[in-house]
């Protein structure tokens, strides 16, 4: 094939992203892959049969049928333990107690003595998961002799956050407008939609917030009976692919659509405004998620125009949404965006801890802390919050940012999953040695409630979703590694190579490469030694040397003729490193042992004259 047609070809096709399903003659197809049964009536099994039919039928041209009906022995037969009727598989109690609630279990006709396969998941959500993992498998040409698959997510939030505006803009997007919104009006189309939500299934995402954190005044109105229908239809989509849909609000709602004077989370009729809008919301989304909520931060209102705190503001969310099973997922980034950092103790990197970490104990059981991973905003490096592993008592989420606010913003190539390997890789030593990052959000280290990774999106109406096809290898290791962050970058870049590109070595080997070095490459000319903030004003794209935000104290790196770099010691410096665990405070306190990826962003280094 010549370059041109190669390329209009790879064009074409990045709609699809990694669920190409490309013709694949070297799949041999056994008899039973011509019969799909699917043993109960959800729409969620409707549509992993559906989802399998398409992937079959495209591989191998075999073009399945799809029957209703308790078992089959010559099928592949699609059904959740809830449904019972499962056959000939030995131990299936046991196995069944190995896997979560969105877990799945694949077997195949060797290790049953049947002739067919069968996908059984806890839920049907599992089931639809165990679809999609099979069609991984065939997409990467693996047989379909002696499959034994028990599967479960480790993560239990796993979501996405959309900063879609409903003017159709997206704030930090680069990939077009938004897939739900356009003048003002909820206009998203319904097949789009659906794609988008087979996407996400496919990786794994339980969970979409659809607007922006920065909720302007017509956002304000998602909550109201004017747009909840329209949100509703979105839920309704979502649904079915095990997704849960959540919604940003603005905390002065009682005020602006609510008629009440006053915000204040411990004002009575605050309340219980707040309490039948929950009940409102229910009525049309049963399932909803809950509240995302972006407050004191960046000019939004919050608690603190009251003299609350976070934990009031927050509780006031969660006991409203708590009778009907909802979230409160309140963020940390909170910060004076307008503070004046002259005097070099004032830090903004400080913030989060000095906000959140006091207020531990304090936050219900359905509020959720998110987190992002850095204690700055998203840059190309940066160190990792000291809030994880901090709050013992405190329901947390890891933020990530796919969308390449700070990295590009997909017109450069910066593949973020060895920088996410990394955070998650982390040891906070919050328990001792072995208290990872991925630790604490998977809920292993700490008994939390809830907890997961959440991450900005980078897709937008662009046909191929993200901007440019090579972005969406972002999209695609989010989800595979926060289902499991233990998978290495080797096997999801292998896994989306194939699933996009095809098996064809050259550009296999390639594209991989490219993938491989892109994030240091990119540190390298924009940013490197973890300065940070090299980048526009506002626009965030770089390099520049003139980062800073919103206010007018200069930057934030302090690059100027006497020096670059900000120290952070606790000795001399902001004293940000104390708010570390101790290994971490010892490593990051000292020039000597501060490792040289962040030297900038805990010391000053002064430019030397004579
Ligand atoms: C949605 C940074 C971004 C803002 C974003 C904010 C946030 O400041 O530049 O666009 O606002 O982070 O995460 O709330």
């Amino acid at each position: 094939m010549d370059n041109a047609s190669y390329i209009s070809e790879i064009q074409t096709e990045s709609y699809n992203c990694w669920l190409q399903y490309k013709r694949n003659d070297s799949i041999r197809p056994p008899a039973y892959f011509s019969r799909i049964v699917i043993n109960g009536e959800s729409q969620t099994l409707k549509a992993a049969a559906e989802e399998l039919k398409t992937g079959i039928s495209q591989m191998t041209g075999i073009h399945p049928q799809v029957a209703s009906e308790e078992y089959s022995n010559n099928a592949i037969t699609l059904c959740s333990l809830n449904n019972k009727h499962i056959q000939n598989i030995p131990d299936l109690d046991l196995l069944a107690r190995e896997i979560n609630d969105e877990g799945y279990i694949i077997k195949s006709a060797s290790e049953t003595g049947t002739e067919g396969l069968q996908i059984i998941g806890k839920t049907d959500t599992g089931v639809l998961y165990g679809v999609f993992h099979l069609l991984r498998l065939l997409q990467e040409g693996s047989g379909t002799s002696d499959i034994n698959i028990i599967e479960s997510p480790k993560n239990q939030l796993r979501m996405i956050n959309h900063w879609d505006n409903m003017d159709g803009s997206i704030e930090r997007g680069y990939a077009g407008g938004s897939i739900f919104y356009k003048d003002g009006q909820c206009t998203g189309d319904a097949r789009r939609i659906k794609d988008y939500a087979r996407l996400m299934s496919s990786i794994g995402i339980n969970g979409i917030s659809i607007n922006n954190v920065n909720v302007h005044e017509v956002e304000t109105k998602l909550i109201t009976e004017e747009f909840l229908p329209e949100v509703a239809k979105v839920a309704d989509i979502f649904r079915i692919y095990g997704i849960r849909t959540f919604l940003s609000i603005n905390y002065a709602s009682p005020m602006q659509i609510g008629g009440l004077g006053t915000a204040d989370p411990l004002d009575p009729n605050v309340r219980e405004w707040w309490n039948s809008r929950a009940e409102v919301i229910y009525r049309y989304i049963p399932d909803f998620g809950g509240f995302v909520v972006k407050a004191d931060s960046e000019h939004r209102p919050g608690p603190f125009t009251y003299n609350r705190t976070h934990a009031d503001g927050a509780n006031m969310l969660a006991r409203a949404l708590e009778p009907f099973g909802g979230t409160v997922i309140w963020r940390c980034f909170v910060y004076n965006c307008l503070q004046d950092w002259r005097d070099r103790k004032t830090d903004r990197a400080k913030a989060a801890f000095d906000h959140f970490m006091p207020l531990d104990g304090e936050f219900l059981d359905n509020v959720i802390l998110q987190i992002k991973n850095g204690p700055m905003d998203f840059q190309v490096r940066e160190p990792v919050s000291p809030l994880f592993g901090a709050m013992p008592q405190t329901n947390q989420v890891l933020e990530f940012q796919i969308t390449q606010e700070y990295t590009g913003q997909q017109v450069h190539l910066c593949y973020l999953i060895p920088q996410w390997k990394e955070v998650l890789d982390f040891d906070t030593y919050a328990r001792g040695k072995g208290s990872y990052v991925k630790r604490i959000v998977d809920g292993s280290l700490y008994p939390y409630k809830y907890s997961g990774i959440t991450a900005v999106t980078s897709i937008g109406m662009d046909e191929n979703w993200t901007g440019h096809p090579l972005a969406q290898a972002n999209l695609y290791g989010y989800g595979r590694l926060i289902w499991n962050p233990d998978l290495s970058e080797e096997e999801i870049t292998n896994e989306w190579v194939v699933q996009t590109f095809g098996h064809d070595q050259e550009v296999k080997e390639t594209v991989k490469a490219m993938l491989a070095e892109s994030w240091r490459i990119y540190e390298n000319y924009t940013s490197p030694l973890g300065v940070g903030w090299m980048v526009n004003p506002h626009h965030h794209y770089g390099p520049n040397v003139d980062g800073y935000e919103y206010s007018v104290w200069g930057t934030y790196h302090f690059a100027d003729c006497h020096g670059i770099g900000v120290n952070r010691t606790l000795k001399d410096g902001t004293g940000y490193t104390s708010q570390y665990f101790e290994e971490n405070f010892g490593l990051y306190e000292s020039v000597e042992t501060c490792p040289d990826e962040l030297l900038c962003s805990f010391t000053m280094f002064p430019i030397l004259t004579n």
